[in-house]
């Protein structure tokens, strides 16, 4: 165990840490010595990460501590008595509360400003009249209601997913049913969000919770207020004020495309798309427009850079420049006017980088300001004004753009973003039949091996793009991927996500992704928008013929750079929802045999999931193709012999239950329904 921790964090010979590119090498070289770049302040460092902090083991929940404890060692255990396995699991559970809050509290934004919305307070409204209803039957609202009555109650449900003390959360309701029947049986089907949050935090400080396995399934609980409160909360709520996404071209990477050397450039970091939405739309203003023509600039050009990239990108089609580890490297450029930030992953770096350029860094939310920033508060009621506000900022610093120092490479790359899971059923079912049936049958008919989604974080303590190689490798044999957060953009940085990728896929899944024309690899989004691929999953299962409950899908997740507490939330909540999840280059139990144990194998007993480690590419591409076959085996699908998918008595009894009014998977309620909703729009 010791030794596995020790390995994280060591840089092969001529590599360089965080950098993992040719590109970001050598815009930071253009930098000065003196500027204290990530990478630099890894070497420098010139230790490994503390063993004891990696592997879960120091204790500092109260001041007789810090404890390093150490598993099987008596006189190694915490003053108090705590064992290491205690430790650990109390540690892990606080990611997993981290994360949770995390997604959670942009979750609660988008609930509130969608209430605001329509109570007509702030200049939104719903754009996606077609998702509409079937977010409101997911949310236990009867979508036959009047518009005006159902957008009230949704609402007040919504916020509720939140403040709810007792009950279910009823987005899990969503769930397979033979997987929300296990949830119940073992006790973790979660309440509300910020119950789950204080009482895991509660149950893990000094002298409460002491049963690894008690506190381990408490963190079960809380992630699963996540990825089917919080998380789902701010993905749905998003699509229906921002639009839901749909397959879209654009750019990616820092490169010319996307930034543009005569254009005031604006990079927009974070997670929040609100206020990146309202930069778009006054970035075309007029009066900003004749601002930038004065001081010299085309206009406004916007990218982003993190989550906030991918949702605008998903959305809008506004290029990313880069992932959480380039937004040192994008303000490397020299031609970046701002960045605006709202919440996550925005590293206080940013500040020292972007001193030595003309580069405004602006925060904008009361809850993430930054020494060296200018602060400018974003308020949702007069959205489109600071936005415009901001973008003046901007403009101001363009006249002092010192075009010495302006590196644009260039090298942008052409995606095709914007695979939402409604998206995918129409790319895969058809214009006129959304659906995952056609899926399925190539799944069952082995032409598509399985799912993986690789998502989560780049890491600065990494020196190499392992998801790309592991990408390539899982496509080369037939593995469909799925990709969301920093690991997309790596994906996509990669060429990985355009159509003509699909040359690099296996004999059967290049046939089907050629007869759509689609990517191997489907951007689905953020990170908050992980919950899209479990709703996908829950699809797939309603749809039939790959079992009844998610676990039976051969399908598979991973984070191989994960970096933020967030991916550890995730990651909890795809195994508690029964998907394997492969976790690098290390894991943050590995000081606790008995703890990674139950995380590793006990835990798949109650819900069909679990996690595993990998450090290189080859390791997980193997882990994660066994468990695809696994599944495949475990349904009789791993003969490649010609199956019926559906004799005409399973087809009626599945026709009969989707016609039915009831809350599955995305919550169709049957095509009449749809049709006559489309009919009441047009
Ligand atoms: O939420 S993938 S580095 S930016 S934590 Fe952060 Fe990780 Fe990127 Fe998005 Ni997610």
């Amino acid at each position: 165990m010791i030794d596995e921790r020790a390995r994280f964090g060591e840089v092969k010979k001529g590599k360089k840490p965080g950098v993992q590119s040719k590109l970001a090498e050598e815009l930071y070289q253009s930098l000065k010595e003196d500027v204290l770049t990530a990478p630099k302040r890894v070497e420098r460092r010139g230790t490994l990460p503390c063993a004891f902090g990696k592997g879960g083991t120091c204790c500092r929940v109260c001041n007789m501590g810090p404890c390093q404890v150490v598993e099987g060692v008596e006189e190694l255990r915490g003053v108090c008595g705590a064992s290491a396995a205690t430790v650990v699991a109390r540690n892990f559970a606080r990611m997993v509360a981290a994360g949770t809050s995390a997604h959670s509290d942009h979750g609660r934004h988008v609930a509130k400003l969608f209430y605001e919305a329509v109570h007509g307070e702030v200049p939104f409204e719903v754009k996606d009249k077609r998702k509409l209803r079937v977010v409101a039957q997911a949310l236990g609202v009867d979508p036959s209601l009047p518009e005006d009555e159902m957008l009230k109650r949704m609402a007040d449900t919504a916020l509720q997913i939140f403040s709810q003390q007792e009950g279910e959360i009823v987005l899990t309701h969503r769930a397979p049913k033979p997987l929300l029947e296990k949830w119940r049986k073992y006790g973790v089907v979660p309440r509300g969000v910020d119950r789950e949050v204080v009482e895991l935090i509660h149950r893990t400080t000094i002298g409460v919770d002491q049963d690894y396995r008690n506190i381990l399934m408490g963190a079960a609980r809380c992630s699963l207020a996540d990825g089917w409160g919080g998380s789902m909360v701010a993905t749905e709520l998003q699509d229906l004020l921002l639009g839901n996404p749909q397959p879209i071209r654009a750019k990616v990477n820092i490169g010319l495309g996307v930034l543009k050397p005569d254009h005031v450039n604006v990079a927009v970091h974070g997670h929040d798309p609100l206020l990146a939405d309202a930069l778009v739309m006054a970035s075309y203003d007029p009066e900003i427009l004749s601002l930038a023509k004065k001081v010299g600039a085309k206009g406004i050009n916007l990218s982003g850079i993190c989550c906030t990239g991918n949702e605008v990108l998903m959305r809008k089609g506004i290029p990313v420049a880069g992932s959480f580890i380039q937004q040192e490297v994008a303000i490397a450029t020299g031609a970046l006017e701002a960045v605006v930030v709202d919440v996550q992953c925005i590293m206080q770096n940013i500040t020292e980088v972007a001193r030595h350029f003309h580069t405004a860094v602006i925060t904008t939310s009361p809850i993430a300001k930054m020494e060296g920033a200018v602060h400018h508060p974003f308020d949702e009621k007069r959205a489109i004004d600071v936005a415009k506000e901001i973008l003046k900022v901007a403009i101001e610093r363009y006249p002092q753009r010192d075009p010495a120092k302006v590196r644009i490479p260039d090298s942008s790359i052409d995606v095709v973003v914007g695979f939402s899971h409604e998206a995918i059923m129409y790319i895969l079912g058809g214009r006129f039949r959304a659906s995952y049936k056609p899926l399925n049958e190539n799944i069952i008919n082995g032409k598509v091996r399985g799912i993986a989604a690789i998502v989560g974080c780049d890491n600065y303590r990494v020196d190499e793009p392992i998801q790309v190689e592991l990408a390539k490798e899982l496509i080369a044999n037939n593995v469909l991927v799925l990709a969301t957060g920093c690991s997309a953009t790596q994906l996509a940085i990669a060429g990985l996500l355009s159509p003509e990728a699909a040359e690099l896929a296996g004999p059967g899944l290049r046939e089907v992704l050629e007869a759509v024309g689609c990517p191997p690899v489907l951007h689905m989004g953020a990170c908050v928008d992980n919950s899209r691929p479990l709703i996908s999953a829950t699809e797939i299962v309603h749809t039939g013929g790959l079992g009844e409950d998610i676990y039976q899908i051969p399908a598979v997740g991973c984070a191989p750079q994960w970096m933020s507490e967030k991916a550890v939330a995730i990651g909890m909540y795809f195994v508690t929802s029964g998907v394997q999840v492969v976790f690098g280059p290390d894991f943050p139990t590995l000081g606790s045999k008995v703890v990674t144990d139950f995380l590793f194998y006990e835990i798949e007993k109650y819900f069909g999931g679990s996690w595993r480690v990998a450090r290189t590419a080859n390791e997980f591409a193997n882990i994660m193709i066994d468990r695809i076959d696994f599944g495949r085996r475990n349904l009789g699908i791993d003969k490649p012999k010609p199956r019926v998918l559906f004799d005409m008595a399973m087809r009626r009894a599945l026709d009969s239950a989707r016609y039915a009014p009831t809350f599955h998977g995305l919550g169709c309620f049957g095509p009449h329904a749809v049709r006559a909703e489309e009919k009441q729009e047009s």
